[in-house]
């Protein structure tokens, strides 16, 4: 188990890349998402705060529905369970910051490469339709979500992190209070017993260790929705400016994203190969991926990749494609996905911000082919 304190035993989750050790932060490297469903062993972690307590039963967990509802309601794991019709969706779950690490000059927060990001099957119930039971006034208009977890101090009082979604997110059938991930228990370090995930947007918003959800009349105002957190400048900043008083909205759908899953950056081929199979994933927020293709001479070409059509809304497209090599010596592999929309990756990040948020920069694998000149 996790020291509560220091928090920084990976195992159980070989492979992936520390970025912090108090909160805890790990992120996957792109070939480790090589699977169509992230294993639970290959699935990046984002705390903000110290983890909680252990829970003697997990059934007997609870959440409260509270604010501006007709009937406030305290449900436990197992009235939830019996009480809602059950939901399994393979979705999405990514860090807001994922791909931070590309903007120039750095950004404030975690340098996720592009490892923020995996794909699980959740089980659980629509938050629609809990909300729907709890009845909503005509004054509700926003979500607050809050988790068991001490802040990153130790305390209590405050929130690590409280975040909420407009009312319309909330609705949606795939936004769900999720009690399973792949069919297992839902794991602690994951938010078990329960759990929100809020597909398309900052996986912030998907609270772990859930213990409440607020129906608010307003914009939530907790940890995490205010000043320069989860908000974009409205006008584009000067990259390095220091964001003081600039006019900011809060970050909805995230946007476009491929990762190259195999070949893994660094590969080396033999002599002689002409052919080599490329395959990744591509994900689109609230939208969808209308393509992915392939380059590997700097956009000068690209090859459009075969899509595996995802599984539901908010899954993840997995796709492939062969590429022939003029010959042998080094390559750099680009793959750039293009959202229904027509909204496609820059090869540089761009839309700088003081926070790195929505750096959707192109993932670049570089490969040999025969041995070093
Ligand atoms: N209670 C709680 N929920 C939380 C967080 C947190 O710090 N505390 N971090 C959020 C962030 S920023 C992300 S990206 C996701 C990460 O989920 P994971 O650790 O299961 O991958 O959880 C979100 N839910
Ligand atoms: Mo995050």
């Amino acid at each position: 188990m996790q020291d509560r304190k220091a928090g920084f035993d990976l195992s159980g989750k070989e492979g992936l890349s520390l970025l912090s050790d108090t909160p805890l932060v790990a992120e996957t490297p792109e070939e480790l998402l090589d699977d169509e469903t992230t294993p639970v062993a290959r699935f990046f972690i984002r705390n903000n705060g110290l983890l909680p307590g252990p829970t003697a039963d997990p059934e007997a967990w609870s959440v409260v529905v509270d604010g501006e509802v007709e009937r406030p309601l305290r449900l436990t794991v197992a009235e939830l369970k019996s009480r809602f019709p059950h939901k399994t969706f393979r979705m999405v779950l990514e860090c807001g910051g994922n791909g931070r690490s590309f903007f120039e000059p750095a950004a404030e927060g975690n340098p996720w490469t592009h490892g923020g990001v995996g794909c699980a099957e959740w089980t659980g119930v629509s938050l629609g339709d809990v909300l729907h039971a709890a009845g909503l006034k005509d004054t509700a208009c926003f979500t607050g979500h809050f988790g068991a977890d001490p802040d990153k101090h130790g305390s209590r009082e405050r929130q690590a992190m409280s975040r909420g979604v407009p009312l319309a997110k909330a609705l949606e059938e795939h936004t769900l209070l999720v009690w399973a991930m792949n069919g297992e228990p839902l794991p602690f370090i994951h938010g078990g017993p329960l759990r929100l995930v809020v597909p398309g947007w900052p996986g912030s918003l998907s609270q772990k260790w859930l213990t409440r959800v607020w129906i608010r009349d307003r914009e939530h105002d907790g940890p995490g929705m205010t000043g320069l957190s989860y908000r974009l400048p409205v006008r584009p900043l000067t990259p390095g400016s220091d964001g003081t008083g600039v006019q900011t909205r809060i970050l909805e759908s995230m946007p476009v994203r491929s990762i190259v899953t195999a070949p893994a950056d660094g590969r080396r081929y033999p002599e002689g190969t002409r052919s080599i199979a490329v395959r990744g994933a591509a994900w689109a927020g609230d939208d969808e991926v209308a393509r992915v293709e392939v380059t590997l001479d700097g956009g000068a070409t690209w090859t459009e990749a075969a899509m595996t059509p995802p599984r539901n809304r908010y899954d993840w497209v997995r796709w492939q494609a062969t590429l022939t090599l003029p010959g042998d010596g080094y390559y750099e592999i680009f793959a750039r996905a293009t959202d229904s929309r027509g909204r496609s990756q820059p090869f540089r990040a761009a839309g700088w911000n003081p926070n790195g948020y929505g750096c959707n920069v192109m993932h670049r694998v570089a490969i040999m082919v025969g041995p070093e000149a």
